[in-house]
Formats: structure tokens, sequence, C-alpha cells
């Protein structure tokens, strides 16, 4: 797992011969014909969106990162993804709902006694890996699988709120988690909508995204409308009760964090600088980010710190998008905290407790797939990747899609959107300070615990 979901960090880091060297270890020792059960939203996060952006570099379908051809290769990546997607197939048949089951195993299909509940960002954040495996076979059903499900799920809303819960009951439609916010089990699935429109140019994405962001808007959202100019407080989204849009709890999750980078996407980016400024707030207190933090009594309510990316993904992109130094320097402190807290022998470790940086024998794929990747492009200012970053897209597990018109259905062609210009009009005036100024980021601070007098253990 960890080599295939690292693939295309090492052409990020622009090292060909290692990028060709794992590339031949994978095809020549890498089978899917094996008795496991995977997950799969994360086999196809982290395995599909990985061969599928690794093919599209070696044969030049993605030419904007440099020429990565390899002689002896013969599209094996593509058709190890067609392997695995085809081996996962059964988890989207014979549910009563028509949506997937979240296991499946890769030789006996979805075994007895499985379990019935998917989160929705599982079972709704499929579509780019899908669609584009669809576009490269030139066989459109797997990306209908993932367009079904989607609508599916959207049908599942509430009638009275608009909004979604976090898991469902894949037989009876039923909420079972009615939990809604931005974090796990929901993060991806706005994340998709809007990345699946940028991709793939289908209006029904779009007026998917644009209409959850409304009732987000409406149900989560508290504190001041504009953050970097209005009076009162901060801006925070909250969890909320799907079937009344009443405040659940008081926890925010590090998950969240990636919100603030599809608000880049969308070209809200005061919103995303407030936003991304709490989980700023988060790190300063603790060097890493708690899995769980509650706002309201400021302490973690789950304190481990598993190296996920979203904080520093955020920072890259609110990065491109203001240019702004500030952001510079958020991503030094990440990579400073990191070499101090999780550095190990053999890598990076997960931390137990963000309080006391006890330990875990344990270093997730996406912290080389996301992480490390955007740290490097944050400083990397020349990387091709910031070069052409306009024509290019993030999957959530930080995989590179080209945005290209071979992807696009020629009828629903709309516009490829310049994400650098939309996204640069609005700070290009402040590029030179801080996007925040010190009384709104203080009080941001305070919010979030931090007080700017907390010692770190080392
Ligand atoms: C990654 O696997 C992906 O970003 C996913 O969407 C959710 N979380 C992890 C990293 O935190």
């Amino acid at each position: 797992m960890m080599s295939i979901d690292s693939l295309d960090s090492l052409v990020v880091f622009q090292n060909k011969s290692e990028f060709h060297r794992a590339v031949r270890l994978i095809i020549d020792n890498v089978s899917f014909e094996k008795d496991v059960t995977v997950q799969v939203f994360e086999a196809t996060i982290r395995v599909v969106g990985s061969l599928l952006s690794s093919h599209m570099i070696l044969t030049n379908e993605n030419n904007l990162l440099g020429d990565y051809r390899m002689p002896d290769y013969d599209g094996e990546l593509l058709t190890m993804a067609h392997d695995i997607v085809l081996r996962m197939l059964p988890a989207f048949e014979n549910t009563l709902t028509g949506l997937p089951y979240p296991r499946v195993n890769l030789i006996k299909g979805v075994l007895e006694g499985t379990i019935n509940e998917t989160c929705t960002a599982g079972a709704g954040s499929l579509l780019l890996e899908f669609g584009v495996l669809s576009r490269l076979l030139n066989d459109s059903s797997f990306e209908i699988i993932a367009r079904k499900t989607n609508a599916r799920l959207w049908n599942f809303r509430d009638k009275r709120t608009g909004l979604l819960g976090n898991v469902i009951d894949v037989q009876t439609g039923e909420w079972k988690g009615i939990l809604s916010g931005l974090g796990a089990g929901l993060d991806s699935f706005y994340e998709y909508m809007l990345k699946a429109y940028i991709l793939f140019g289908d209006e029904t994405d779009l007026k998917m995204y644009l209409d959850a962001q409304d009732q987000i808007w409406t149900h989560m959202r508290k504190g001041r409308a504009n953050c970097r100019s209005d009076d009162g407080q901060p801006p925070i989204y909250v969890n909320v009760d799907m079937r009344d849009g009443k405040v659940v709890n008081t926890w925010i999750d590090a998950l969240q964090a990636s919100f603030a980078g599809v608000l880049v996407l969308d070209g809200m980016i005061d919103e995303a600088v407030c936003f991304h400024a709490l989980y700023y707030a988060l790190w300063k207190k603790y060097g890493v980010l708690p899995e769980r933090y509650n706002w309201h009594l400021k302490a973690p309510d789950v304190s481990f710190y598993p190296l996920r990316p979203e904080f520093a993904e955020a920072t890259y992109l609110l990065y491109r998008a203001t240019k702004s130094p500030f952001y510079l320097h958020v991503g030094r402190e990440i990579i400073d905290s990191l070499n101090m807290h999780s550095r190990v022998r053999c890598g990076f470790a997960t931390v137990h407790d963000v309080v006391d940086k006890t330990l875990e024998d344990r270093m997730e794929s996406f912290f080389l797939s996301e992480t490390t990747k955007y740290l490097y492009l944050l400083f990397d200012e020349d990387n091709p990747v910031n070069k052409n970053y306009s024509r290019l897209l993030f999957t959530t597990e930080g995989h590179i899609f080209p945005i290209s018109n071979k992807f696009r259905d020629a009828e629903s062609l709309s516009p490829i959107l310049d994400l650098n210009v939309s996204c640069q009009s609005n700070l290009v005036e402040d590029t030179l300070f801080p996007p925040l100024n010190e009384n709104r980021l203080t009080q941001i601070f305070k919010m979030m615990g931090y007080y700017g007098n907390e010692v770190q253990a080392s």
C-alpha cells in the first residue's frame, strides 16, 4: 500500500529513477488476487487513484509534470487499477438501497455477515477515480456506478434541512449517524462534488456542491459574516443534527481542516483564511493536531495525531492562492514540529497523545502521499506542479490528475477554471502582509484556547 500510495510523490520530488524503480517493483510484485478484505473507499483513493495518476504520468497523458515515460511500460498500472475496481464491484451489488457495502473481499466478494453501514464520504467520494478510470478505458460503467451512488445518497438527504448524516444503512437507507458536519464521515463527499465538476465539467456536480454549500452555510456556519472585515465572533462550522440543524457537540476534527482547501478551490479565500487560522491555533498549541478538539472545553476529545495532511494541504493551497509569506512561515512551523515530535529512525511516527507526545509504531501511507507532498510543494516554487497548478487537480489522497478536455463531456463543456487567477484576485494587494491582522488572529487563537504560553513536551 505504502509504495503504491506514494508513487507520484516521487514525481513531485523529481526523482525519476526512484519513480521508475518503484513502478517496476509494483508491476512485478503486486497482485490483487488475494484473500483480503478491503475498504472500498480506502482502496479507491489510495490504490486506484495512485495507479491512475502514475499511469497518466508514464504515458504522458499528464505531460505537465515532465517526461517520465519508461521504455518498457505497457499500461500495466491501468490494468491493475481496472483489476482492483472489478474486484470491488460486488460491493455495489445486492443492497436494497443500491448504496455500496463499505468492505469487500478481493477474491470472495462481499462476505456473509459483513457490516451494512457506510459513512457518507466512504460511499460518495469515488467519482474522480471511477470517472477517470472510465475515461481512460472508454468504458462508462465505472463512472455510472459512482454517479448513481452519489445520486442515491443525495436523495436520502433530510427533507426538512437538506442535510446528510455521516453514517447510513445500505439496506434500509436509515441514517445511523445523524451528525452532519464537515469532518470525518462527510469531508470528501463535498470535496468531490466540486472537484468532479472541475475535472469533468458536469453541471450536475456543481449544482449539488452549491446546494450543499447553502445548507452548510445555513446550518453549520456560526460567527461573523466576513471574517476579515466584520466584527463579532470569528466563524466556526459546528456539527449539527441532520434532522433539525441543532448543534450536537462542540468539537471539530482534524479532517475538517481540508475544508479550507475546498473553500480555496471555490474562490472563497477570506473564508478559507479564517478556517485555516482555527487549525493554526491548534497547531501552535500542541505542535501537531489532535484528532478531535473540543473548542468549548478547550481540550482534545481524541488525542492522537496520525500525521494527517489536511492542515498542510490547506496551508499549501492558501499559499498558492494568496502568495502570502505567512503560509511559508506556517509551513516551516509544521516541518519543524514534525521533525521535533514525530521523526524516528526509520520514518515518522503517529503521535499517540498530542499532550505528552508519546508515539505509536505506525506511519499511515497518506503521510508520504499527501503530507510530505504538500509541504515539499509549498517551498519548491519552480516545481512543475506549481508551474502548471491551474491545470492539475489533487484527489482527496493527494494524487495528481490533469485537468484536460479529454476528460470533459463535449456537451457539458464549461470553461476550465483558471484556479490561480480566480483565487489570487481577492488578496493580491495584501500579499506582503499577514492575511489576518494581529487582533483577529489573536481572537481566533483565544477562541481555540491558545494563549501563547503553552509549553510543548519534547
Ligand atoms: C486521507 O486518506 C484522505 O485525505 C481522505 O480523504 C481522508 N483522510 C486521509 C488523511 O487524513
